[in-house]
């Protein structure tokens, strides 16, 4: 049998722009290609591949997801990982993060239907990490899972809250992502730089997407580090049901295409003035739904 006719099935564990690391059932890892310009494959992807050599492969099909996690602007798409049942969304007290991308990872999160972990990291700066604690109390309140910890210092916590699941590390560059695997994952010695370095330098430290696996059903993708997080995709009403506390709310206001801005009769913002809800989540989801309509 020819090699071209030999099809294979694997898993994308890395995506570095056209190019792919295709892990088969084996352990073994083959380079591979999509056919085309527009790939849509990402890391975490089921794949079907035709082999070419024996260390590579075109990619012929990507497998139905169980659920896909991307970023949009107004021109294109990026996908950050497929397949995955949780986020971890990494903070730091120091670079200080933007709560606005906390936001939206819980917002993308909830849209896609995967759950979400916050992890604040670098618990060893100790009097910045009160402050931030205290600013992610919020959505502690809110009932999302707040981890604090130091990936130099302990990692231990993090273990139980990623067992069983398929983790994609998300944040802004300098938050410790890769500093995270390289505690959970002895010896790996994964690439971390100063936050300063990487500003200088213009680029951030991890440039493609990875899938490590921890044991047999747990796995965990380091990605690289977010400046936006656009979610040009979600409609109005996606935005809507995406402020988990606003639920219980949606369909009450006066109008049924109410975008909770300044309506009269609006149940949002009724129960924004009885305390409810945060004026600072009213503050994001304002801030979001004005530039989608
Ligand atoms: N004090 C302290 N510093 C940490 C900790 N974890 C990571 N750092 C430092 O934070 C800096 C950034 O860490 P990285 O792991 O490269 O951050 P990243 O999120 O992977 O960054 P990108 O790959 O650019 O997205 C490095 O200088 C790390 O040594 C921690 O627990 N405590
Ligand atoms: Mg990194
Ligand atoms: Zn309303």
């Amino acid at each position: 049998m020819s090699l071209a006719h030999h099809t294979t099935e694997g898993q994308i564990v890395a995506a570095y722009g056209r190019q792919f690391n295709v892990e088969l059932a084996d352990g073994n890892e083959i380079v591979c290609v999509t056919r085309g310009k527009k790939t849509g494959a990402s890391c975490g992807d089921w794949v079907s591949i035709k082999m070419t050599s024996p260390n590579q492969g075109v990619i012929e099909k990507t497998h139905p997801r169980t659920s896909l996690l991307y970023r949009s602007d107004a021109f294109k798409e990026k996908i950050i990982a497929a397949n995955v049942t949780q986020i971890v969304c990494v903070v730091a007290a120091v670079p200080s993060f933007y709560e606005d991308l906390v936001n939206r990872c819980l917002i993308a999160a909830e849209s896609a239907d995967i759950k979400v972990l916050i992890l604040l990291n670098k618990a060893d700066m100790m009097a910045e990490t009160q402050i931030a604690l205290e600013k992610l109390q919020l959505y502690r309140e809110l009932g999302y899972p707040l981890l604090c910890l130091s990936a130099h210092q302990d990692i231990a916590p993090l273990l139980p809250l990623l067992a069983n699941q398929t983790s994609v590390l998300v944040g802004q560059s300098g938050m410790g992502k890769s500093s995270i695997i390289n505690a959970l994952i002895p010896g790996i010695n994964l690439a971390t730089r100063e936050y300063s370095e990487t500003l200088d330098s213009g680029r951030h430290t991890t440039t493609f997407a990875r899938l490590y696996h921890l044991g047999t059903d747990t796995h965990i993708i380091d990605s690289p580090g977010l400046q936006e997080f656009g979610l040009h995709h979600l409609k109005p009403e996606q935005i809507d049901h995406a402020f988990i506390e606003f639920r219980p709310y949606l369909g009450n206001c006066k109008f049924n295409n109410c975008h909770h801005l300044h309506e009269p009769g609006c149940a949002v913002l009724a129960a924004v003035a009885q305390g409810a809800i945060h004026p600072r989540r009213l503050a994001v989801y304002q801030k979001m739904i004005a530039r989608q309509v």
